[in-house]
């Protein structure tokens, strides 16, 4: 057996029960689709990824990539190229991509359904497998003829690469210091060097296609200070020609390093050095000096991508455990504690176990659910494209849920698979019998990566809430009274909508308490915000993935109601209803605890002597 245990049951019913993303399905855009296709699909995806994709999960991180400083090259295992290949093969990647460069329509909260079946199974995988939807972004934003490079790269099947970060440019991409170059034949060429760059370099496609940020010298309106002055290039590893895709000479892009890490490891991450001796040509994106915000199309994505694969993690770090703990044998049942001859029990009858299951269960599946309902409004943003209108509110709603998907789903999966599914097993947890030291080494870069829960934090309070006036985090709190209005379920959730409700009270408070500061006039002021965004960011976390699974709840309620549900589904059901009583009666009410933290903030920690610390 493979170390991947998938959930489709819960992503089903997410998917098909509680947000409706069958509704699309069987008209329009998607009239080759039904249901059961759909689920036909997500079951074949299921199977690939409990099979070829998590096949060689262990192997690949005894064997990480190998670097050869000779010549700069990384060669990855075979047993994972075996494993890419299949992805590759299986061409799931077409579902993302836009029909003009041959994608498959689908709708997106079920594409991402599957995305976590496949981050869940071998996260590297997806990663190296990401060059159809770089091409995508090639696609969406470039010139004519670099749609003809977009094209080459899918029928080629060339992996691609982001490349923002440098030694001096981390969460300040606008600190970057690569330069690009003007040339008389329209080209540029590229200097600096970005380090942490993934699948900068490996031996599985005959092409990687980098796509850079660097600000440009000598052009007029261009080049300036900060992020607003890079331009995002086109860069290839080796030269070819731009309407047969035929290879020519090898461009001046090298790896210089390959990084060592704790997890993760068959990603390779590495260091990449531009036009060190030899020009590293590359292509103005669209011939727009707009770097940061095609960037952000991609970043977007890859936030995403990350709080999914965080989440598929823990779900499968959780069912790992929950095996684990049905089987092993420990301890008499805590009514018998002091009888000595007392049967030994399985670990599944203690108390604090079922606590530690049920906060790993209610947090992982509250968890899929704020992935699924956040694809929902990203779908919304792309079925009106389709129609050639746009959707505001959708847009807004689906850029204030990224940074709690990708800064709260990253954090607390990370946390949690340490704290708790990891101590599911006991002392065997430590071992690499089982897979979860691997999983809270594979899952903490999850944190890290595609911006700090920090960055997210800020990103969420300024750019995502006060930046937008509040439009759509007012939406959202709607759609929560609206729940709390809601009659669903009956008095069978009153103490839940109760539980809501105070939290819902508790991050409005907090908020109100924030903007407060910031608009005190007092410019210190804003260190009182910086001490709690990224509070603020798990508390609202914590409301939403609450919300979720009381509507879960709901809908698992009139379902036992019905007269025809089977044994399996109703200990499914059972389960919807039991996380949703316990997430919001053991973990809503610490809101009330970080509401008064924040409120009562003052900068006696700003005020400190750095050598006090
Ligand atoms: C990395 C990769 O870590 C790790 C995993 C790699 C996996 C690879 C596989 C991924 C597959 C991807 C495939 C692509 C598929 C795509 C398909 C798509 C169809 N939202 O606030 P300002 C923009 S990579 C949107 O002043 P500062 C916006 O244009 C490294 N846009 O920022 C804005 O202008 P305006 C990841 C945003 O103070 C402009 O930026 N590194 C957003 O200059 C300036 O904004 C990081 O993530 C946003 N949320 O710079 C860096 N925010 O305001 C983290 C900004 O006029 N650091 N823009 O609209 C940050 O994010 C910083 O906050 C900062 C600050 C750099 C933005
Ligand atoms: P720093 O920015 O130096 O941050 C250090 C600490 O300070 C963090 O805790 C951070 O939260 C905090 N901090 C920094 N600034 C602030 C602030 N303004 N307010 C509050 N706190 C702050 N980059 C790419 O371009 N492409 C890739 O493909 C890529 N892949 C990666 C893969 C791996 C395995 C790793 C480790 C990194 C990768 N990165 C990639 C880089 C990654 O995005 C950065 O590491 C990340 O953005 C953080 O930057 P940094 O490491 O320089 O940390």
């Amino acid at each position: 057996m493979g170390h991947y245990k998938s959930n489709l049951r819960d992503i089903e019913f997410t998917l098909f029960e509680v947000l409706g993303s069958g509704e699309l399905l069987g008209h329009g855009r998607y009239a080759d689709f039904d249901v059961d296709t759909a689920r036909s699909i997500l079951a074949e995806i299921d199977r690939m990824s409990r099979d070829e994709l998590a096949e060689p999960y262990a192997d690949s991180d005894r064997n990480p990539p190998v670097f050869d400083p000779e010549d700069g090259s990384v060669a990855v295992s075979e047993p994972f190229k075996t494993s890419y290949q299949a992805l590759m093969n299986s061409e799931v990647w077409r579902f993302g991509l836009p029909e003009g460069l041959g994608g498959t329509p689908l709708p997106l909260s079920i594409f991402w359904g599957g995305a976590e079946l496949i981050l869940g199974a071998n996260a590297a995988a997806w990663m190296y497998s990401s060059g159809p939807a770089f091409a995508s972004v090639i696609w969406n934003n470039g010139t004519e003829t670099q749609q003809r490079i977009a094209e080459i790269m899918i029928e080629r099947q060339w992996a691609a690469t982001m490349v923002l970060t440098e030694p001096d440019a981390g969460s300040d991409v606008g600190a970057g210091r690569a330069r690009a170059y003007p040339q008389d034949d329209g080209s540029w060429h590229i200097e600096g060097v970005k380090r942490f760059i993934t699948s900068g370099e490996h031996d599985m496609s005959e092409n990687i296609v980098h796509l850079v940020l660097a600000r440009p010298v000598g052009v007029e309106g261009a080049g300036g200070p900060g992020t607003k002055g890079l331009s995002l290039f086109i860069v290839p590893k080796f030269r070819f020609d731009h309407v047969t895709g035929e290879l020519g000479e090898r461009n001046g892009v090298r790896a210089t390093n390959l990084e060592k890490k704790m997890g993760l490891k068959v990603s390779s991450t590495c260091e990449l050095t531009f036009g060190d001796g030899e020009p590293a040509a590359g292509y103005l994106l669209g011939e727009v000096h707009d770097g940061i915000a095609q960037m952000f199309q991609v970043i977007e994505y890859a936030r995403m991508m990350v709080g999914t694969k965080a989440i598929a993690t823990l779900s499968s770090g959780y069912l790992n455990a929950l095996e684990y703990a049905k089987e092993r044998v420990q301890g008499a049942d805590l009514t018998r504690a002091t009888d000595k001859t007392a049967p030994r029990v399985t670990i599944t009858h203690h108390p604090d176990v079922r606590r530690s299951l049920m906060t790993q269960k209610a947090h992982a599946e509250g968890m899929r659910a704020l992935v699924l309902y956040t694809a929902t409004m990203q779908e919304r943003v792309a079925e009106a494209a389709a129609r050639g209108e746009t959707d505001e509110q959708a847009e807004r709603v689906n850029d204030l849920l990224l940074p709690i998907v990708k800064g709260y789903g990253s954090e607390r999966s990370w946390v949690l698979l340490g704290s708790e599914s990891l101590q599911t097993f006991g002392g065997s947890g430590f071992l690499q019998d089982y897979p979860l030291e691997q999983y809270v080494r594979d899952a903490k870069i999850d944190t890290l990566y595609e911006g700090t829960t920090a960055i997210q934090g800020q990103d969420l309070l300024f750019r995502k809430i006060v930046k937008d006036d509040g439009q759509a985090i007012g939406w959202l709190s709607q759609q929560i009274r609206a729940t709390l209005a809601d009659e669903a379920g009956g008095g069978r959730l009153k103490v839940e909508r109760e539980l809501l409700a105070t939290a819902l009270d508790d991050v409005q408070g907090m908020l109100g308490t924030l903007v407060g500061f910031l608009t005190s006039g007092d410019p210190r002021d804003v260190y009182k915000v910086g001490q709690n965004t990224t509070r603020f960011l798990l508390a609202a976390g914590d409301l939403v993935v609450a919300w979720l699974l009381v509507r879960q709840a709901a809908v698992a309620l009139s379902k036992l109601d019905a007269d025809d549900v089977t044994t399996k589904d109703t200990a499914f059901y059972q389960g919807k209803v039991a996380a949703a009583q316990f997430f919001t009666r053991q973990v809503l009410p610490r809101l009330t605890t970080e509401r008064a933290v924040v409120d009562g903030t003052d900068n006696a920690l700003m005020d400190l002597d750095e050598a006090a610390f």
